[in-house]
């Protein structure tokens, strides 16, 4: 009996002390992750990235959770997650992948070496890294380069021109939601830190990844989302912290269980002034609430971007999002506090969160172990001076209002005005996102189970402008020569088709001239208990100069009625910079931007299968002169597979009606009448190519070359073993090669 009580004791002992020697002695072994000063010496900063289809609780973790000491949780390649096995995609065998954290102005170098077998391609974006005059860099499959297919490689090279908190994600079909994802972090010196007297320090170690985390492949929770019989969940089951925590995340199993992974940790000592820099990388419809138990956050930047400080208990961030903020610890403090990661949105009906554990270490208490006493509740402990950040992008209609007095535009940039805020844009671009039934074939047969069959389960579909995105058969801005101009499409040249009742897809582009100044009105037209979708822009931060709900229904020329009569306020001074941004629900966002930056960037919700599904479109900059820039020599080039879009072959105009005329609804009955069974292959090809962007048939050409995998793999752990703790970071070229000036 004895024996009973006193095991958790001893677990949680032995957690502590793991945790905290295996952070000491990690010692950033990375020569680029130093304190950056004014005049000092640019790197070049080269990283050596395998990317694999790899397992939790793999062999690497020996016993891991299975017996009362975590050290086998925490060993080299082990990935332990929240203590439940699935199959991951993983960047030198860690979620999250190696973090890269460089100073202003130096070069990264990723060489990704795709070792996911199956034969699906693979690409990696830079999130919030703006890749001026190196559009090619961007990492899109299909907009900026070709999939980078299995058993090649491809080495993205680019400076890092954006200072701070960024993150890196994959970004072809869904494996961002299976572990290819991690943290980027660009450090200014203190001289040109417009914030740097905010806080005493800023260390490496204090960067947050959080992410939803779904028990099972993201493919396979979309397949059954889309295809189901009956509403299945697209939620996540847990969330992780730096690719740690525990399921399900409750006092009773923290009690009960002689086993358990661990939590993420952050160390810190009393009455000092912290930066920490807090990541949402989710994939899934999981906006995240963090918070620390009786601590405030005072939030200074995001997405990279400096805003004048204030102060909140809560920050609401939505997929892509990066807040960074300023922890004051407590005057004489030795305590263990609970950081919790709450899921909201789709999250909250089954309670989705995780904890992370904000440890005070001084002498007495360093090694003695203890879980922060506050409860595990999903409710978050109120507090009376409450401010919780950003809840008003989540409200619905039948809630109380939300904390209307923290929000974005709360926001006031530390930054100059500038040309963006003028007042007439050169270009206005009206963006309706929404989610709405259409006969789509990917989802639905248009005689076998319709889109509006009675009695079925029915899939919206997610459009801009009435228009799902699809991927052109060649990057758009290495081969657009390759591209019939009939490939395109946008509002404009839509209006010829039935859009608002038709499936209207194809690949969505808006273009700009180089330096125009374009303003994006962007709304979202489900309702106030509809979706808000998180939109991220490549290429370019943009001006945040209105935010507003409505109560009735918002459409374009109510809008345009509105602007007319002067009722749109925009914030033509200190508006705060954004790359992601919440379109909240039965609203509208007003962003600014300079079109400076000559490209084909990707504009997108920021949900990974609302992007994949059409939620989506190419901003294309052309230069003054009418063109795009140039493809460095022997970039990769991918050869030009016709275009399977169901729409071209099949007349879809018909709104099917229900089940009982079936056989009489249209072209498509009479067509596939005796041969339906192909229609339904064809749709799953279809289908498997957006999601997957499978890439086997595509022929890639020029720098990503066919390696030899056995010899990459082994040289790669290799590097690993021999390295040591040097390989936590993912980073396996000696030093010599990675200090070259530039
Ligand atoms: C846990 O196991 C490791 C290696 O197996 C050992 O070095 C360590 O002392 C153990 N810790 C405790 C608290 O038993
Ligand atoms: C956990 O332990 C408590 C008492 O300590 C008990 O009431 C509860 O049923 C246990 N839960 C589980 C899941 O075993
Ligand atoms: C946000 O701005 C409003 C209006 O100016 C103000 O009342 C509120 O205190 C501000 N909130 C925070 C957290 O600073
Ligand atoms: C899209 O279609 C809906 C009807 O399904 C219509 O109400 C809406 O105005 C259309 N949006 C645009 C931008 O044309
Ligand atoms: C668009 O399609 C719907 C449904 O098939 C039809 O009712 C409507 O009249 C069509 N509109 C136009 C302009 O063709
Ligand atoms: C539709 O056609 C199939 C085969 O051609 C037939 O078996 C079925 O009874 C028809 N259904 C209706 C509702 O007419
Ligand atoms: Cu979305």
């Amino acid at each position: 009996m004895a024996v009973r009580f006193d095991l958790p004791v001893i677990l949680f002992a032995s957690i502590l002390v793991t945790v905290f020697s295996a952070i000491a002695a990690a010692d950033y072994p990375d020569p680029c992750t130093r304190p950056c000063k004014e005049g000092g010496k640019r790197m070049v900063c080269r990283y050596r990235w395998v990317l694999e289809n790899y397992l939790t609780l793999s062999r690497a973790c020996y016993d891991c959770p299975a017996r009362a000491n975590q050290t086998d949780c925490l060993r080299q390649q082990c990935v332990a997650a929240d203590g439940v096995q699935r199959s991951i995609r993983t960047i030198n065998r860690q979620i999250p992948g190696p973090g890269i954290q460089v100073c202003e102005g130096d070069t990264i170098e990723v060489e990704v070496i795709n070792q996911m077998v199956m034969s699906e391609g693979v690409t990696i974006h830079w999130h919030g890294i703006l890749q001026r005059h190196s559009p090619h860099m961007d990492g899109v499959a299909m907009v900026t380069q070709c999939p980078i297919t299995a058993s090649s490689k491809f080495t993205y090279r680019f400076r890092a021109d954006d200072p701070g908190t960024h993150l890196y994600h994959s970004h072809s079909g869904l494996f961002r939601g299976d572990g290819l994802f991690g943290s980027i972090v660009v450090r200014q010196p203190k001289s040109r830190d417009l914030q740097h007297d905010l806080y005493d320090l800023d260390l490496p170690e204090h960067v947050l990844v959080m992410t939803d985390w779904s028990h099972r492949p993201v493919v396979d929770l979309y397949a059954v989302f889309f295809h189901s019989r009956k509403f299945e969940s697209q939620s996540p089951d847990s969330i992780l912290i730096n690719g740690r925590g525990v399921y399900p995340p409750t006092r009773e199993v923290l009690v009960n269980r002689t086993t358990m992974t661990p939590f993420a940790q952050f160390h810190v000592q009393a009455n000092r002034r912290y930066r920490f820099r807090l990541i949402n990388a989710g994939a899934l419809r999981c906006p995240i609430e963090f918070s620390v138990d009786d601590h405030h956050l005072l939030l200074i930047a995001s997405d990279g971007r400096p805003f004048v400080p204030f102060s909140v208990t809560s920050v609401l961030m939505f997929s892509g999002e990066r807040y960074d903020f300023v922890l004051q610890t407590r005057a004489s403090e030795s305590g263990v506090y609970w950081m919790r990661a709450r899921g909201l949105d789709k999250c909250e009906r089954d309670s989705v969160q995780q904890f992370a554990i904000l440890k005070y270490t001084d002498h007495i208490t360093q090694d003695v172990i203890k879980y922060p006493d506050a409860p595990m509740n999903y409710d978050t402990p109120t507090t009376q001076d409450e401010v919780r950040f950003n809840q008003w992008f989540l409200k619905k209609s039948d809630e109380p209002e939300p904390d209307e007095h923290a929000q974005i535009t709360n926001m006031t940039s530390l930054e100059p005005d500038d040309d963006s805020l003028r007042n007439d844009p050169d270009q206005r671009i009206f963006l309706e996102f929404a989610y709405r039934l259409r006969p789509n074939y990917h989802f639905h047969d248009p005689v076998l189970y319709p889109a509006r069959g009675a009695g079925y389960k029915t899939v919206s579909s997610t459009m801009i402008n009435n228009i799902s995105n699809s991927l052109p058969p060649a990057p758009i801005l290495t081969q657009l020569d390759d591209l019939q101009p009939d490939t395109f499409c946008n509002f404009d040249t839509m209006q010829h088709r039935n859009c608002s009742h038709e499936f209207c897809e194809c690949t969505h582009r808006v273009v700009a001239r180089e330096g125009e100044v374009v303003e994006l009105v962007i709304y979202n037209s489900n309702d106030q208990d509809g979706y808000t979708h998180p939109l991220h822009l490549h290429g370019h931060s943009y001006r945040v100069v209105a935010v507003h709900r409505f109560t009735e229904k918002i459409t374009r020329e109510r809008f345009i009625e509105m602007d007319r009569k002067g009722l749109i306020d925009r914030r033509l001074h200190a508006a705060p910079y954004k790359d992601t941004l919440p379109i909240p629900n039965g609203g509208f966002i007003v962003l600014r931007l300079k079109a400076d930056n000559p490209g084909t960037w990707y504009m997108h919700c920021h949900v990974a299968l609302h992007a994949e599904i059409g939620m989506a479109l190419t901003f294309q900059v052309n230069k003054a002169d009418g063109d795009l820039p140039a493809s460095p020599p022997d970039f990769p080039r991918c050869g030009v597979w016709p275009i399977v879009r169901h729409a071209d072959d099949v007349d879809t105009n018909s709104d099917v009606k229900g089940s009982q005329d079936e056989n009489s609804s249209g072209n498509l009955g009479e067509h596939f009448s005796d041969g339906s069974w192909i229609f339904g292959v064809l749709a799953a090809l279809v289908f498997m190519n957006i999601v997957l962007v499978v890439t086997s048939a595509i022929l890639c050409k020029g720098k990503v070359d066919s390696s030899r995998s056995r010899d990459l793999h082994v040289h790669t752990c290799k590097s690993l073993r021999l390295q040591g703790a040097k390989a936590r970071t993912g980073c396996v070229v000696s030093e010599d090669e990675r200090t070259t000036l530039i």
